[in-house]
């Protein structure tokens, strides 16, 4: 039984040398992102067994990313390299702040071939979690909103978990199409990891408890609020936790903080940790995330975390 197996395109980023407006930036460094590629590199580089069911194509990209993949000890046995398609493109632009902008060419995601008679079901049977986030359902709503309800009802009657993060990508959907896409998959929901902007689209409110009482109806049992520069909040079990924000020492590069913060959490309900520690460790990843270049370059592994922590010793040389 794996740990967790997570469903999603991923991209070649093109991260430019230079902050600031794209049209100014003539070099790029070849990278890899995408949300829910980024959520399992965290969640295997903390030590989680991974499974990521994708398609790429059959192109140098494709085989680059996975590759990489592969390196990061995920499971890529159900990503495919299709022959009719190109991998997906993200060029990114980095503001003065280190926020990102995204240019995407991504109009014909492999994960089109990614259907109800195509999907892989039988990672879905062993795992302990599902996670499923807004950027794979957005890509293609039509058809991949009633593919993540299959890939959740088969996975939910095998014991697992479902998680969700919003994710919500305006470059992709718009506002109505977010909700009701998102909506529709919240009843089979059991823990919600989002943004206080998400939560306001899907919810009207990113107040706590006004939050965690919208999300009793459909039965999710935990949710943790993500905000930024004010820390984050978390739910279950009636208890609520607040941590502040752990300031890093300089923010380069926001993009793939929230999917590390997602990683932390879902390694602390897996691990069966107090609601608090398991909130202060998603709460640090995703600082630490922000203080290297790259969508996923700053995840860390279980060892940097407890270094930060304070429960391990840095040692340097
Ligand atoms: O969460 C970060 C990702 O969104 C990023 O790596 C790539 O923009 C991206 C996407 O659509 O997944």
């Amino acid at each position: 039984r794996k740990d967790v197996i997570t469903i999603g395109d991923a991209m070649i980023t093109f991260d430019p040398s230079h902050n600031g407006p794209m049209r100014y930036a003539s070099s790029f460094e070849r990278k890899a992102g995408g949300a829910e590629f980024n959520f399992a590199i965290g969640c295997s580089r903390l030590g989680l067994s991974t499974g990521w069911i994708s398609r790429l194509g059959n192109d140098e990209f494709g085989k680059f990313i996975r590759n990489f993949a592969r390196g990061e000890g995920i499971d890529v046995s159900r990503v495919h390299l299709l022959d009719d398609y190109s991998t997906s493109l993200n060029f990114k632009e980095i503001r003065e702040d280190g926020s990102g902008r995204t240019f995407y060419y991504r109009d014909r995601s492999p994960t089109e071939a990614l259907t109800e008679s195509t999907l892989d079901e039988e990672p879905l049977r062993h795992c302990k979690l599902l996670h499923i986030t807004g950027v794979f359902a957005a890509i293609d709503p039509d058809k991949n909103i009633p593919l993540l309800k299959r890939a959740i009802t088969i996975a939910k009657d095998h014991g697992a978990a479902i998680s969700l993060d919003p994710n919500i990508r305006l470059k992709l959907w718009s506002r109505k199409q977010a909700k009701e896409g998102l909506t529709e998959l919240l009843p089979y929901v059991d823990v919600l990891l989002t943004g206080e902007e998400e939560a306001d689209l899907l919810f009207d409110t990113h107040n706590p408890d006004a939050l965690v009482q919208s999300c009793k109806p459909y039965g999710i049992s935990t949710v943790a609020i993500k905000k930024g520069e004010e820390g984050a909040t978390a739910y279950q079990h009636g208890e609520m936790i607040q941590v502040e924000a752990v300031s890093p020492k300089k923010v380069v590069d926001t993009v793939g903080a929230g999917d590390g913060f997602d990683a932390g959490f879902v390694y602390g309900l897996l691990k069966g940790w107090p609601l608090k520690r398991t909130l202060q460790f998603a709460n640090i990843i995703g600082s630490m995330v922000v203080s290297v270049y790259g969508d996923n370059e700053g995840l860390p592994e279980l060892e940097d975390v407890l270094v930060k922590l304070g429960e391990r010793e840095f040692i340097e040389r």
